[in-house]
């Protein structure tokens, strides 16, 4: 299988986003999945999550740094049933998804849509590990990783585009308001292609951090 352009396969899978320099946040004892946004205002208990059918999904994993992990395979339920049973009708185009530590991601309503979407409480087998986003994640493999909210806590419903990015930096590299890996949508702003080789340095410090961690 060939992967997106850009980017380049690491054995294992990393542990990877913003807050490595703290340990995965602690799962709640009864965790739960808040909607809010308009006049919703709900909280589903993830034990509800067992009137959906159970999906099972294999796909590579590609971050916008360029590492993909390949041959994933998640266990979880269709991010589209979800929709349709705890958030629909309710009006929305795009959505905000926000992890225990705080880690929050802005995305199409429909680009979430997707068949392949899941939100995942299990990998290769075994039950979603701190690492890896317990106790649930998004999961969204047509999209670069940033997507892939982790420790999902929060979906906050929106009628327009949100923007998340505070500092200089941030904006500077804003992420993709689609961020489709095959189309390249690493950044708002800065062509994908443009980031090819910085993120490849990348690369290698994380191949080693992988083969340590898995
Ligand atoms: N809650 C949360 N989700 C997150 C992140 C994070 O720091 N916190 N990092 C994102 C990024 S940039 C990537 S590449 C993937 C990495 O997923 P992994 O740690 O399971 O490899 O998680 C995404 N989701
Ligand atoms: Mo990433």
């Amino acid at each position: 299988m060939t992967l997106p352009p850009g980017q380049h396969a690491v054995d294992g899978f990393p542990r990877f986003g913003t807050h490595l320099h703290h340990p995965p946040p602690a799962v709640p004892q009864a965790p739960a999945i808040e909607i809010v946004g308009g006049e919703t205002n709900t909280r589903v208990p993830l034990t509800d999550l067992a009137a959906l059918e159970r999906r099972e999904l294999t796909a590579d994993f590609h971050c916008v740094a360029g590492w993909s992990a390949r041959g994933l395979r998640w266990e979880g339920v269709s991010f589209t049933d979800f929709h349709r049973v705890f958030i629909a009708p309710a009006p929305a185009t795009h959505l905000v998804l926000v992890g225990l530590d705080g880690y929050a991601a802005g995305v199409r309503l429909e680009d979430v849509l997707a068949d392949d979407v899941l939100l995942a409480d299990r990998l290769d087998g075994r039950p979603l590990d701190g690492d890896h986003g317990a106790p649930v994640r998004l999961v969204t493999p047509r999209q670069y990783g940033y997507v892939n909210v982790k420790h999902l806590r929060r979906i906050e419903l929106r009628t327009s585009e949100p923007r998340l990015e505070r500092s200089f930096v941030d904006r500077l590299l804003a992420a993709h308001p689609r961020a489709r890996v095959w189309e390249e949508e690493r950044h708002r702003h800065v062509p994908g292609r443009a980031l090819r080789l910085p993120y490849r340095m990348t690369i290698a410090p994380i191949r080693w951090l992988a083969a340590r961690r898995s």
